[in-house]
């Protein structure tokens, strides 16, 4: 088993399609040990009994807007595990008035809290597990492709993950001295909370089928199991990386 023993705290589980339900299931199929962080009461109704079904040792609250709870999550980390050698960033957040129509509409509001809660958190996450993340650790992010090329409507969120991506870099330069690796996975379009109500959703999956070289969309599944190729030893030597879990659609130039 890849993962035996390995603790992971999964973050942006918010229902059994979010993909970090997907990663957690994969990597409990692994051998890893969970415990889910979620942003609010609200959420944390809808988090327990997902946690209950993969066997998840606690749930913490963690809004990522919010610095103290931030490390109030990494004090009960450090109480319940004493450290961590997962670390899974799967959130994101921008204004639903933001996510279409001209990206020059774009208010300071609303760009700074897309880049707050989706590329900032990744940086804050760090900063506060730091101390507790054990040699040979592995982070990752959840990012997409608007961040590389304009995707009509993606917007802020393309500039979001552009930074969450260039974060990723400089804190696996930060880390790698301890041997934590830093990585984000680029998904292809996936069904879920997130992406469901977006205009042209429906689009960007059919061309996928039509001009990915694997014709075809990805599935939770797909990213699960990458996780946890960069969660294991198997990925010692990559950080910094963006791997693209994609049917092979960012490779094409026409
Ligand atoms: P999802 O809605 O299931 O997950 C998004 C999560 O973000 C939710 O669990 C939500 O609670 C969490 N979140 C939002 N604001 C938060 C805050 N302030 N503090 C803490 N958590 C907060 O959708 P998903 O598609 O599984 O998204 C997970 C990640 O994958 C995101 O980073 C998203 O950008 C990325 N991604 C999604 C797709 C896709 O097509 N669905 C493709 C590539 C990348
Ligand atoms: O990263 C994402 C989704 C991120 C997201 C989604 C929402 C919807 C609900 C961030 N904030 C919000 N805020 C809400 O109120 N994806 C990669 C999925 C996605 O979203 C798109 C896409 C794709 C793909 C938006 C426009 C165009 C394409």
């Amino acid at each position: 088993m890849l993962l035996e023993g390995k603790k992971a705290l999964i973050t942006g589980v918010a229902n059994n399609k979010s993909i970090a339900y997907a990663v957690a299931q994969a990597c409990k199929e692994h051998g890893a040990r969970l415990a889910f962080s979620y942003p609010g009461e609200a959420l944390q109704k809808r988090v327990e009994p997902l946690s209950e079904e993969l066997g998840g040792e606690f749930v913490v609250p963690m809004d990522v807007t919010d610095s103290n709870e931030i490390q109030q999550a990494a004090d009960t980390v450090a109480a319940k595990w004493g450290n961590v050698d997962i670390l899974v960033h799967a959130i994101a957040f921008a204004h639903r008035d933001d996510l279409k129509g001209r990206f020059i509409e774009t208010s300071r509001e609303g760009f700074t809290t897309a880049m707050d809660v989706s590329a900032y958190s990744l940086v804050a996450m760090c900063q506060a597990f730091e101390p507790l993340l054990n040699p040979e650790a592995s982070i990752m992010a959840l990012t997409y492709y608007g961040s590389q090329k304009v995707v009509p409507n993606y917007n802020v969120m393309g500039v979001a993950k552009a930074a969450l991506e260039a974060s990723v870099r400089y804190l696996a330069v930060d880390l790698g001295p301890k041997q934590v690796r830093v990585n984000a996975i680029s998904a292809g379009p996936l069904k879920t909370l997130a992406s469901s109500g977006i205009s042209g959703f429906k689009t960007i999956l059919s061309q996928i089928e039509q001009r990915a070289p694997l014709q075809r969309n990805i599935s939770q599944e797909d990213v699960g199991n990458a996780a946890v190729y960069l969660a294991s030893d198997l990925a010692r030597g990559t950080t910094g990386e963006i791997l693209y879990v994609d049917s092979g659609y960012n490779i094409m130039g026409l």
